[in-house]
């Protein structure tokens, strides 16, 4: 995790960082001037930068949200592209989706050996009749759009904890966000030895200056997964959902367990019929945790969420969840109540 150690203090993030140590940041709700970008994860604050570029000159959100995940998915230290764990056969799958403020909506699977899987994903909404592309035909789509299929090849962290994962192969149930991988269950994001969370996803949502939305999500899925599965990052729904008229919303942690609420769309469901966007969001986590009882103990899963007034919220099932927010006067990662203490 040297590297990912290094990605993180270096540069604008480092700085923010050392900012916000100096801050008390345990608030949950905000509303901010449009523009504004929320993203999830410390990674954020990085990806939000990207973002900001497009946003600050009065760009569309759609751009924006496009190109901020981008700058994660090009990290090879991190853990959302091509430099991620891969799955149980070795190989790294990447997913992801996109949607912007008229329910134009597209989305990648089991996609291998693309460096952008949200461009492809855009490309799939702008240039297909469909709104989803999986696996073999999702590459030969995206090589026939003149993106570089790039060496099947891990990186030196990646094959290095798959031959530790080898060792044990004792693939179970994922548990995302509250095991480490010392002997557990390997999906991310998980809780290191030195205390920093991993994590695997970005999901981001922009409200533009013209005041549209648009949200875009990105993931390896899981380290150490069975070789196909797809989680909730690429379901439009689940991992993504924006309608104008309400507000957006995306989700990170255990996939299957936002798939089986509808996760996203659930939150903006809930924004519509009068919910601030925290109170959509916890309202959405706490059926999660209804629904698994005893084992909610064992998942992370967290939302972030904007209406279309601009104000932003987030709930997450276990503590250690934070998102970034930037707008012109802010630039933050936002501490995120949870469900359990
Ligand atoms: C998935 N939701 O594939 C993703 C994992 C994730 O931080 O969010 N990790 O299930």
């Amino acid at each position: 995790m040297a590297n990912r150690r290094k990605f993180l203090q270096s540069g604008v993030l480092g700085s923010v960082l050392l900012l916000l140590n100096k801050k008390a940041f345990s608030f949950n709700k905000r509303t901010a001037t449009k523009p504004l970008v929320i993203s999830t994860w410390d990674t954020g604050l990085i990806a939000n930068k990207a973002a900001w570029t497009v946003l600050s000159k009065n760009g569309n959100a759609l751009d924006a949200v496009e190109k901020g995940v981008m700058e994660i998915e090009s990290s090879q230290n991190c853990c959302v592209g091509l430099g991620a764990n891969p799955d149980r056969d070795g190989i790294v799958t990447l997913d992801a989706s996109i949607m912007d403020h008229q329910y134009n909506c597209g989305s990648v699977a089991f996609l291998e050996r693309i460096k952008h899987p949200i461009s492809v994903a855009r490309k799939v909404m702008e240039k297909t009749p469909h709104v989803m592309l999986v696996g073999e035909g999702a590459q030969k789509f995206a090589v026939a759009e003149g993106f570089p299929l790039e060496p099947q090849k891990l990186s030196d962290e990646a094959q290095k904890s798959y031959q530790d994962w080898l060792k044990r192969s004792n693939y179970h149930a994922p548990k995302i966000n509250v095991e480490n991988q010392n002997g557990h269950g390997s999906f991310a994001p998980h809780k290191l030895d030195n205390g920093e969370w991993n994590h695997d996803t970005i999901g981001m949502l922009a409200m533009d200056y013209h005041g549209n939305l648009s949200g875009s999500c990105t993931t390896s899925g899981a380290g150490f997964k069975m070789r196909g599965r797809v989680g909730d990052s690429p379901i439009i729904g689940a991992g993504l959902y924006v309608d104008n008229e309400v507000g957006a919303c995306t989700a990170t942690g255990q996939g299957e367990d936002v798939i089986r609420v509808a996760g996203s769309h659930s939150v903006v469901e809930m924004m519509r019929h009068g919910f601030s966007p925290s109170q959509a969001c916890e309202k959405v986590i706490e059926r999660i945790a209804k629904i698994k009882g005893e084992k909610a103990k064992d998942i992370q899963v967290a939302f972030i969420a904007i209406d279309k007034n601009g104000e932003v919220g987030s709930f997450a099932l276990h503590p250690g969840f934070n998102y970034a927010l930037r707008n012109s006067v802010e630039e933050e990662l936002v501490k995120v109540n949870s469900y359990f203490a």
